[in-house]
C-alpha cells in the first residue's frame, strides 16, 4: 500500500510545495490548514496531477480539542501516518522586544510550539501502534541564531529544535525518526504574513539575492524520507547561497 504523509500548514509556503512533491512520488496525503477553499483546490489538483488520494482536514492548531478532533476522526484506513510534517507556523511582527506586541507573542508560541505539540500527541498513537513512523519538524535557521527583532519567533524554533530532540530520545524506543529542519530565507507568503500584509515590507525580505523556494525545502524535506529504515537525518539546516545564517544574506 502507499505511505501517507500528513503536513500541516498545507495552503501556502512550504507545506503546499510539500504536498506536491510527495503526491509526485506517489503517496497518500493528508493537508490541513485554516483556509478551507485553499485545501478543497489543492485537494482537487493533487487528485487530478498526481492521481492520488487525498484527505483534507480543515483546523486551526492552536485549538487544542478541534486538533484531536481532527485527527482522532481520520477514516482507519488514514490512521496509518508513516510521516507527519509539523509544518505549520508564522512569525507575527519584528519588532524590539520592548515594543512588541504580547498578542503576537500569544499568536507565535500557540502555533509554532503548543500547535506542533497537539498534532505530535495526536498522531504519536497511530505511528506506535505501528512501531513505525517519521515525524520532521520545521524549525528554521532562527533556531540556531537569534537576530535583532526576532526575539520570541526566534525562541519558538529553539523550542522546536528542543522538541525535536526531546522526542528523538523519548520514541527511540518505538523506532519513530525525528527530523529537524532548519530553512533560511524562502520567498513564501511567510514575511507577508510576518509584516501583517505589508506587501512593500515583504518584498524587501528577498531584495537583492536569490533565496530559497518553497520547492527547494520540499526537495530537501523529501530526500529525508528515502533513506534506508535505519538511517535518520537528526537535524539540517538549508540555506540559500547568499545566506550563512539568519544573521548574514550576502546582497550583492
Ligand atoms: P506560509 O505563510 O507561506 O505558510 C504557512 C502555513 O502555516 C499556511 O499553510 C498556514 O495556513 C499555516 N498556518 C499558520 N497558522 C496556522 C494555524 N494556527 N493553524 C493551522 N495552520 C496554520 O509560510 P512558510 O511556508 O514559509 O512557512 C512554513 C513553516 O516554515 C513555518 O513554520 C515557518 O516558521 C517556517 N519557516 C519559514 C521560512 C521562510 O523564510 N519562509 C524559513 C524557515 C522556517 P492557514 O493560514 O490556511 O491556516
Ligand atoms: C524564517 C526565516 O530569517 O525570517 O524562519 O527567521 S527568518
Amino acid at each position: 500500500m502507499a505511505k501517507t504523509v500528513l503536513i500541516t500548514g498545507a495552503t501556502a509556503g512550504f507545506g503546499k510545495a510539500l504536498a506536491e512533491k510527495f503526491a509526485a512520488n506517489g503517496y497518500r496525503i493528508i493537508i490541513t490548514g485554516r483556509r478551507l477553499d485553499r485545501l478543497e483546490q489543492l485537494q482537487k489538483e493533487l487528485i487530478s496531477t498526481y492521481q492520488t488520494e487525498v484527505v483534507s482536514c480543515c483546523f486551526d492548531v492552536r485549538d487544542r480539542a478541534k486538533t484531536f478532533e481532527a485527527i482522532q476522526l481520520l477514516p482507519e484506513s488514514w490512521q496509518a501516518v508513516d510521516v507527519l510534517i509539523n509544518n505549520a507556523g508564522l512569525a507575527a511582527g519584528r519588532d524590539y522586544a520592548d515594543e512588541a506586541s504580547l498578542d503576537d507573542w500569544d499568536t507565535m508560541i500557540d502555533t509554532n510550539v503548543k500547535g506542533l505539540l497537539y498534532v505530535t500527541k495526536a498522531v504519536l498513537p497511530f505511528m506506535i501502534k505501528r512501531k513505525q513512523g517519521h515525524i520532521i519538524n520545521i524549525g528554521s535557521t532562527a533556531a540556531k541564531e537569534v537576530y535583532e527583532k526576532g526575539n520570541i519567533y526566534c525562541a519558538t524554533k529553539s523550542a522546536v529544535e528542543a522538541i525535536s530532540k526531546g522526542l528523538r530520545i523519548d520514541l527511540l524506543r518505538h523506532k519513530i525518526k525525528v527530523t529537524a529542519i532548519h530553512p533560511g530565507a524562502a520567498e513564501t507568503e511567510f514575511s507577508l504574513v510576518r509584516f501583517k500584509g505589508d506587501a512593500e515590507q515583504a518584498a524587501k525580505v528577498y531584495e537583492g539575492y536569490q533565496s530559497l523556494t518553497a520547492e527547494d525545502v520540499a526537495e530537501v524535506a523529501f530526500y529525508t524520507t528515502t533513506l534506508p529504515p535505519h538511517v535518520c537525518i537528526n537535524d539540517l539546516v538549508v540555506t540559500c547561497t547568499a545566506q550563512a545564517n539568519s544573521i548574514y544574506v550576502y546582497k550583492g
